[in-house]
Formats: C-alpha cells, sequence, structure tokens
C-alpha cells in the first residue's frame, strides 16, 4: 500500500478511532459555511477525497499523463501500469478470482446501464421477465424499464413493507421460468436498508437465475467479497468511496462477460477491424471502448488503499456506533418519523418533520452549516410507497463524530422554533 496515513485497523474499539486524526487528511471538512464549522452529512451523495487521492491525481498529470495499452514510450508505459494496477488492487479488493472480471466504468449509473443494455441485446427475448425491488434507486429502474420496452421484456417489483425491508415470500413468487436477472441494491440511499443478499442471490441461483447487486452505498461501509456473495455481477462509484468523480466499476463473472456483447464500439475493445467484419477485444478491454479515465481510475485505487488502511472492522464500528447514536437523538424529538427503520441498516438516516417541508429543512441547516440531502434521493418509487413527497437524509462517513450529530440535533431544533 503506497499511502502514508497511520493504520487503524488494529483498533476495531470505536471508541478508540482516532476520528481527529482521519479528519486532517479531509482539508475540505476543515472550512467554514455561513460562519458554521461545516458539518457534512451528504456522503451518500458523494463523500469526500483525502490528499493522498489528490496528489496521486496531480502526479499523473505533473508526471506521466499518457495514453494507456499503446504507446510503447516511457511515460504511457507508467501510466499503463498505474492503470491496470488499480485493476489487480480492485480484484483483491472485492475478492474477484480474476482481473478480467474488472470493468472500468463511468459509475453505478454507467455500469448499470452496460449490463441492461448487453444483456437486453444479448439474451432478453419477449416476455422474459426481469426482477428489482421497490426500493432501488433510479439508476436500478430507469435502464431495465428501457430495456424492457425495446425488448418487449417485463419488470417485476419485489415490494417492501413499512420498516423498507424486502418482503422476502413475495421475492419468492416472483421467481419463475421467465425470470432472466434480479438486480438488487445491497442497501438503500433512502432508506438505509442493507439487504439480505445472500438469501436473495441463492435462491435466484436455485432457479438459474444471475444477479447484479448495486453495491453504491455498500462500498463505503463494507467489506465486499464478490465471491462469497457469489453475484454474478457487481457496480460502485468511486466518488461515494472517497475517490474521484466520473470513474467507478463493474465485476462480472467471467463466464456472463464472455457469454454478452459488447456495450460500446471503438478503439482498445478490438484486436482486428475490417470494413466488413470486426473481432472483439479479450476481456476486460472488450467492455472499454476508447481512452478510459486513466487519471480517476488510479486515484480510486489510492482511495481503495486508504479505506483499507483506515480498515474496513473499525469503519463498521465506528458508523454503528454513530447510526446508533443518531437514531436516539432524532428519535427524541416530537413529531419525528423516520423513513425506513429496518433491522439491519447503514449509512443513512431519513425523515421527515410534521408540518415541515423537508426543503425548509434542508434550507435552514444549510444556514448553520449543516449539510444534508432533502429530496426523493432518486427513489421517486420509495416516496410513493411511504406516501411522502420528500425525505430529509443525513448520511454519515467515518470522518463524522457525535459532535456533528448533536449540531444537526440543535439545528432541527431551530427549525422547529421557527415553524410552532
Ligand atoms: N445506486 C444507489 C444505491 C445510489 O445511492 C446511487 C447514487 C446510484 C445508484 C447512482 O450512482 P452514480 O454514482 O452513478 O450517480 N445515489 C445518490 C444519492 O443518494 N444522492 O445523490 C446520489
Amino acid at each position: 500500500m503506497t499511502n502514508t496515513t497511520k493504520d487503524f485497523t488494529a483498533d476495531t474499539r470505536a471508541s478508540h478511532f482516532d476520528v481527529e486524526k482521519i479528519r486532517k487528511d479531509f482539508p475540505i471538512l476543515q472550512q467554514e459555511v455561513h460562519g458554521k464549522p461545516l458539518i457534512y452529512l451528504d456522503n451518500a451523495a458523494t463523500s469526500q477525497t483525502p490528499t493522498v487521492v489528490v496528489d496521486a491525481l496531480r502526479k499523473y498529470y505533473f508526471e506521466y499523463n499518457s495514453n494507456v495499452h499503446r504507446g510503447v514510450h516511457r511515460l504511457s508505459q507508467i501510466a499503463t501500469d498505474a492503470y491496470e494496477g488499480t485493476r489487480k488492487k480492485i480484484q483483491h479488493f472485492l475478492n474477484a478470482k480474476s482481473n478480467e472480471e474488472i470493468i472500468f466504468t463511468k459509475g453505478t449509473t454507467d455500469g448499470i446501464n452496460l449490463i441492461a443494455a448487453s444483456f437486453g441485446r444479448g439474451l432478453i427475448k419477449q416476455g422474459d421477465e426481469i426482477v428489482i425491488s421497490a426500493m432501488e434507486h433510479h439508476s436500478n429502474i430507469v435502464p431495465w424499464q428501457m430495456m424492457c420496452e425495446e425488448r418487449g421484456a417485463k419488470l417485476r417489483i419485489i415490494p417492501i413493507n413499512d420498516n423498507g425491508e424486502i418482503i422476502f415470500e413475495a421475492y419468492e413468487g416472483l421467481l419463475n421460468e421467465r425470470t432472466k436477472l434480479v438486480s438488487i441494491v445491497h442497501t438503500s440511499n433512502s432508506l438505509g436498508t442493507v439487504n439480505p443478499l445472500r438469501e436473495i442471490i441463492d435462491l435466484a441461483h436455485s432457479k438459474g437465475v444471475p444477479v447484479l447487486v448495486d453495491g453504491a452505498q455498500a462500498v463505503p461501509h463494507t467489506h465486499v467479497d464478490v465471491q462469497a456473495l457469489d453475484c454474478d455481477f457487481f457496480v460502485f462509484s468511486s466518488h461515494k468511496v472517497f475517490g474521484p468523480t466520473g470513474i467507478g466499476v463493474l465485476y462480472g463473472k467471467k463466464e456472463w462477460l464472455q457469454k454478452l456483447p459488447p456495450y460500446q464500439g471503438g478503439g482498445d475493445m478490438i484486436l482486428n477491424v475490417t470494413f466488413e467484419s470486426t473481432k472483439f477485444n479479450d476481456l476486460p478491454y472488450k467492455f472499454e471502448a476508447g481512452t478510459p479515465n486513466i487519471a480517476d481510475v488510479i486515484g480510486l485505487g489510492v482511495a481503495i488503499d486508504y479505506i483499507q488502511k483506515v480498515g474496513y472492522s473499525a469503519i463498521s464500528a465506528y458508523e454503528n456506533e454513530l447510526i446508533r447514536y443518531a437514531v436516539q437523538r432524532l428519535s427524541e424529538i416530537e413529531g419525528l418519523r423516520f423513513i425506513g427503520q429496518a433491522k439491519k441498516r447503514a449509512g443513512a438516516v431519513s425523515f421527515v418533520l410534521e408540518n415541515v417541508h423537508p426543503h425548509d429543512i434542508g434550507t435552514i441547516l444549510d444556514r448553520e452549516g449543516v449539510a444534508v440531502r432533502t429530496g426523493h434521493h432518486c427513489t421517486q418509487p420509495v416516496m410513493q410507497r411511504f406516501k411522502v413527497p420528500a425525505t430529509t437524509r443525513a448520511s454519515f462517513a467515518f470522518y463524522n463524530t457525535k459532535e456533528e450529530i448533536d449540531a444537526l440535533i440543535k439545528a432541527l431544533y431551530k427549525v422547529i422554533e421557527m415553524f410552532s
């Protein structure tokens, strides 16, 4: 590992998590907003970036900016080694069997679109069915809708209960001989629900159905082992795991990626081109047409190093304590209703306040320096399910503190006072 942060992994007790030391790695957190210290609780939308990642981007542009896979010259070789080195790093990070199973994308949305388009074109016929859940982000709904419309296929939805958990028996009832794929979120961005993925995947596999997992909100908080999960596809975004924007990862089992047709055509994804026909490149390049986002891939690699230095066991212990504390403090507020109370949860807490529109809450909190997200969080069907127009969502990362949660609560009391 290449960065210089202290290894916190050995100390997994949340109370000994050296959050002040970690916060020093994130210069953006040191600022004031509207004359108040910034309290950044919008990590589910995008997380902040440590200095080591920005340094890696700077180093790339200042020292070896060059295209990959094509130049024999020195700079191109360094860039190719760094780019492909990150692919190997991510293979180990996700415990994939092979680095051919790691495809670089623009992000979670791009990864899902890739599979929807490619799966649709290659394997979906009229009457086939795709199963998703009622808690999906729009990016795990719309690409399937578009593909289903194009292919004459049907989208089936697993319902959720009042706690925001999927109803497993209903899921079981949806699987049949027409089901071609299940695409499901690991951790919900608007409810905080962590889904029972092993059970979901095992059941789908028992009927011969592959599963795509939207891991956008999982990877920031928990270690993901794609072989242990046995998922067929897994996607996540760099900008939610302390890396640069505009880059993401698609993991796919080799046998599936070999079977699927390419998503886009262009340079790098070919072995040989004539006007009559084209021979596609081997994995993973078959799915990476054109010059990739080289700098940000390298930046993502450094972000992964950073997370691993902090250590997932320490992150989970610390964040669980933060979430417990947030839920306890928020539940003391009269007129506050949680949207999403799953037994297993991570990352985000969503709520509504009686008689106050979430957008007003967001604006007033902003004046207090507290950044939360208000709205439908790109999960409009979740809002429809809970009959609310929008929610206020506080979402956490390992650099947040209990003092910041206290500041959120204080600001919420200010909101209540203004509207009473
Ligand atoms: N899936 C989930 C579960 C997400 O939370 C998001 C982004 C996406 C997919 C799409 O990721 P992207 O990186 O391709 O945009 N979620 C949010 C959010 O909660 N607030 O802003 C973006």
